[in-house]
C-alpha cells in the first residue's frame, strides 16, 4: 500500500512538473529510507514534488543539467541546509524529516519551487 501511494504520488509529481519532458523519476522506497534523482533545469526541479516518510531518511540526488537559470544553489530552509549544485554533478542531500507535513525546496533566491511532501 505504502509503495502504491508512493509511486500515485510520483506519476501525479512528474504530469505536473512544468516542463516535464519523459523525465524518468527514478523513486527506491525500503526500509533504508527513500532515495530519489531530482533534475535541476532551466524552469525549475524535475520532478518537482517528492514524497517521503516521517522518521525515515530521505536521499534527494540533484543533477543540475543546464547554466540557464538560477538552480546553482538548492536551499532546504526547515532543514538548515545550503548546497551548491555544480554543473552536471550528482550531489545528494539526505535527511530525516520528523513528522507529516509539507516541507519546500527552492533555488538560492527562492525561485525555483520544490516541494517535499512528508506522511
Ligand atoms: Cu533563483
Amino acid at each position: 500500500m505504502r509503495h502504491l501511494i508512493v509511486l500515485l504520488a510520483l506519476t501525479l509529481a512528474v504530469s505536473f512538473a512544468c516542463g516535464a519532458e519523459e523525465e524518468a523519476a527514478s523513486a527506491q522506497s525500503s526500509d533504508e529510507g527513500t532515495r530519489i534523482a531530482i533534475e535541476v533545469g532551466s524552469h525549475g526541479y524535475t520532478p518537482a514534488s517528492v514524497t517521503a516518510e516521517a522518521g525515515k531518511p530521505l536521499t534527494m540526488v540533484f543533477e543540475r543539467t543546464t547554466d540557464e537559470g538560477c538552480g546553482d544553489v538548492l536551499v532546504i530552509p526547515s532543514q538548515d541546509i545550503r548546497r551548491d549544485l555544480p554543473l552536471n554533478e550528482e550531489v545528494a542531500v539526505t535527511f530525516t524529516p520528523t513528522e507529516a507535513g509539507e516541507l519546500r525546496f527552492t533555488c538560492g533566491m527562492d525561485m525555483y519551487d520544490g516541494a517535499i511532501v512528508v506522511q
